[in-house]
């Protein structure tokens, strides 16, 4: 967060004074304790213990939850399964990082899946959101983006992995990522934040910055691929699509194009800039576009004056980009100022046909408290945006917010929560898409602090989870995360079929069976040594608790692929395959095949063995790899 000296001490003078605040009403809590309790007292206590069961986050043992959430991982760079609301995690999917428990990033399956990125081990998870069909989630994917490395994957969610990986050309950090949520998520879109020269190739100029470019991508959902990419001005940072299927709107800092903190800070106003996915279409079908760094993909130019495109100015580095889930909205969230920009998505097309100005298409903009980041909503007319500064999520009614903006008195704040502390995304129970229920509030806060057991310097995250289905916001649940989970999606249980056990024709390991087919290799029954020169192919099946090879010969120095097929058909029963001392260590689910390629560099008996429980005698499941010199 960037603010002046002046908000700094404004800041500083407000904490004081919650603090006082804080430990009065403390004395006066100790007070009451050494009163007598009345009759009455006993009643109402009790009264609110039955109004808390019934909205309580708990979750007795064996009893299960009824949202998933999914979760980013920030800079650990994979994607986390939640069960909401007891905020228990379930499962973790590597994306960007490598798994050691999986083999994510060392088997050839993923690897392939990667594809140009395969050798990268690091990523910045930060957007995950679920396909959806008429403005619903259909369960279908989970898209996430890496900052870091500029890609966007795919989570497949039938089996919860990741089954496709692209890395965007022509930008540098792909951040904000939303999908297409009316009639279908045909399209994914993904905002190029840093600029960079549109041929980057090091040649031309690179202290000229007014060279410098700032994408939107637009990623076919299905094949993976971008389908084209609109050029801006300013650094675009979130994004949101409309319900209509017309419009995407992303939040725009640093207009002026600096390089330096203080450039990036010198006008008043940002933007947020709006795509017209029809006029982009059109365009690309016209062929008004451009190519750069030798690839193919389509750049359309959407800058200023551009018919793509308008631009809404801002206040001064806007942040998080949300949908209101009536279609009605988008509100832009101020970060440096501490109001939050509503635009009427029914007027874009009097803005895209020139008959209004920009500014008009706002139609409210709140005054909610220092450093608004992110906006959730109910279905019930109200908003909650996390104030980064202010730690709080603040309750706001938007046709208030409205009303206000045209000048009636009212007061659109509903209530303020503290939360512990500083938080950034937060999300409501399937509150980006027309099932918003009102139920429940993720606030992802970024410091942790006093709440748990110091744990060293580095300190866990705070997931907080409030309870929004009454008048008041109520917080029951702190949850401690590991760096950094930066947004979440919180979906209704019966929106997901996860499969139970993987099925023979899954695309996954395909190319593998293909390669044992080639081989004359019967996965499901055979255990055989393939050579090929010095490449060794080594086939095996599993069932608890055995391999279908205790032993095979190798020479030293060959390259040796071992290719495990899980024949158990029992729910649960996930083998593994480690060959110690080489850093192999890969999952094989029940039905799946899963392989893993390396070098046989040490000569002698090398032990395998099974590295996931599997059965009573689950220490026996081991074999020999005998390298001879
Ligand atoms: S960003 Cu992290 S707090 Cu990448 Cu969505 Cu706003
Ligand atoms: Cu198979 Cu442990």
């Amino acid at each position: 967060m960037h603010r002046s000296d002046d908000e700094q001490q404004t800041q500083g003078l407000e904490n004081a004074g919650r603090r006082s605040f804080m430990s009065k009403t403390a004395l006066l809590g100790a007070g009451a304790v050494t009163a007598p309790m009345t009759a009455a007292m006993f009643a109402s206590m009790a009264k609110a213990n039955a109004a808390e069961a019934a909205n309580s986050p708990f979750r007795h043992p064996g009893e299960l939850d009824e949202y998933y959430g999914f979760w980013s991982g920030g800079h650990s760079g994979e994607v986390r399964i939640l069960g909401l609301p007891s905020m228990r995690e379930l499962m973790r999917i590597p994306v960007f990082n490598m798994d050691s428990a999986t083999g994510w990033g060392l088997t050839n399956e993923s690897k392939r899946i990667k594809g140009d990125s395969a050798h990268l081990m690091a990523g910045d998870s930060h957007h995950p959101h679920m396909s959806m069909t008429d403005g619903r989630y259909d369960g279908k994917y989970v898209f996430i983006n890496d900052k870091a490395n500029s890609r966007v994957a795919r989570i497949r969610c039938d089996v919860m992995k990741v089954d496709k990986m692209i890395t965007i050309p022509n930008v540098q950090a792909i951040h904000g990522l939303r999908v297409q949520k009316v009639p279908h998520t045909k399209y994914v879109i993904c905002n190029g934040e840093f600029e960079i020269p549109m041929n980057n190739d090091g040649k031309s100029s690179m202290e000229d910055v007014s060279t410098y470019r700032s994408l939107f991508n637009v990623i076919d959902a299905e094949s993976m691929e971008v389908a084209f990419q609109v050029m801006v001005d300013g650094n675009l940072d979130n994004t949101d699509a409309d319900y209509d299927g017309k419009y995407f709107a992303s939040t725009c800092y640093n207009s002026e194009m600096g390089m330096t903190l203080s450039d990036m800070i010198a006008s008043e106003r940002d933007h947020v800039v709006v795509f017209s996915l029809e006029r982009c279409l059109a365009a690309l079908k016209a062929g008004d576009f451009k190519t750069y760094n030798g690839n193919k993909v389509p750049v359309l130019d959407g800058r200023k004056g551009s018919k793509l495109t308008r631009y809404i100015p801002v206040p001064k580095s806007p942040h998080g980009m949300n949908t209101s889930p009536n279609g009605e909205y988008f509100v832009a969230n101020g970060k440096l100022s501490p109001t939050v920009s509503v635009i009427s998505i029914k007027k874009l097309d009097d803005l895209f046909n020139d008959k209004i100005q920009p500014r008009d298409a706002i139609v409210a903009e709140p005054e909610l408290g220092l450093g608004p980041l992110h906006t959730a909503f109910d279905n019930r007319g109200h908003a909650y945006t996390t104030l980064f500064l202010d730690s709080q999520i603040v309750k706001w009614n938007v046709e208030e917010a409205i009303r206000a903006y045209q000048g009636e008195k009212v007061n659109y704040i509903k209530q303020k929560l503290d939360v512990h502390y500083q938080p950034g995304h937060n999300h409501t129970s399937q509150g980006e898409t027309r099932d918003a229920d009102g139920k429940w509030l993720v606030s992802l806060c970024k410091f942790s602090k006093d709440r748990f057991l110091p744990v060293g310097p580095l300190r866990p995250e705070n997931d907080q989870l409030i309870d929004i289905s009454g008048d008041e916001m109520k917080l029951v649940h702190d949850g401690p995360t590991y760096a950094e989970p930066h947004d979440c999606i919180i979906v209704h249980r019966s929106k997901l079929k996860p499969k139970k056990l993987w099925t023979r024709d899954d695309s996954i390991f395909a190319d593998t069976v293909a390669m044992a087919e080639k081989d004359g290799v019967n996965l499901m029954a055979d255990n055989k040594v393939i050579r090929d020169g010095n490449k060794v192919r080594v086939y095996m099946t599993s069932i608890a608790p055995t391999f279908g090879l205790t032993e095979f010969k190798v020479k030293l120095g060959d390259e040796v692929t071992v290719v495990v097929t899980n024949l158990d058909q029992v729910e649960d029963v996930t083998h593994g395959f480690c060959m110690t001392n080489h850093g192999v260590q890969m999952e094989i689910g029940p039905q799946a095949t899963s392989s893993i390629t390396f070098i046989a560099d040490k000569p002698g008996v090398q032990w395998y063995y099974c590295n996931w429980f599997c059965h009573a005698l689950h220490m026996e499941m081991r074999g020999r790899m005998l390298v001879e010199a």
